[in-house]
């Protein structure tokens, strides 16, 4: 590409506790009918991780107690120039009860049972790694932003 693209910087919490995963239907917005993790829009003054400690907040109800940064994952959208970088955070202890809020209504899943049916289909390539402790860099291209068309990933040592 001649031009350099801009990038959008978000965060995305998966809560792995007891052999499940918490999930949340996405309520509204971009998304909007896909289970997914929590998580959102980095805003100015915040670090990436006080983004995603928030978003989680506002999103589940949860506070989390360790957060663990294991993944970076770039989407590349053909309708739009700006790459969508996403900061992938894994939680295995927090505090209070996943909560449904205007944005997500959150379900429990185990492992085996993840719905990548109803998830985007980035998700079931890069799940596998997270739920087995690696960490992974990952590029996805999507085309009418929800088909995807490519993508390469690797396992990294440090993200
Ligand atoms: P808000 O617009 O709600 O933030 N996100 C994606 N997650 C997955 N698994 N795959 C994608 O493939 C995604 N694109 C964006 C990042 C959007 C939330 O959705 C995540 C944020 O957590 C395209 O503020």
């Amino acid at each position: 590409k001649v031009h350099s693209a801009t990038r959008k910087l978000l965060t995305l919490v998966i809560i792995h506790h007891e052999g499940k995963v918490l999930l949340g239907m996405k309520k509204r917005g971009f998304g909007k009918g896909y289970y997914n993790g929590f998580g959102g829009k980095v805003e100015k003054g915040e670090s990436i991780e006080e983004a995603a400690a928030r978003e989680l907040e506002e999103e589940s109800g949860l506070t989390a107690t360790d957060m663990e940064k294991r993944g970076i994952l770039t989407f590349h959208f053909d309708n739009d120039p700006v790459l969508w970088e996403v900061h992938v955070y894994y939680v295995t202890d927090f505090l209070g009860d996943p909560c449904e809020t205007e944005e997500m209504a959150p379900a429990w899943f185990p492992v085996a049972d993840i719905p990548y049916d109803r998830m985007w289909s980035d998700d079931s390539i890069w799940y596998p790694l997270l739920l087995t402790g690696q960490q992974f860099k990952g590029d996805f291209f999507f085309t009418n932003t929800t088909t995807l068309t490519g993508h390469t990933i690797e396992v990294v040592d440090s993200v």
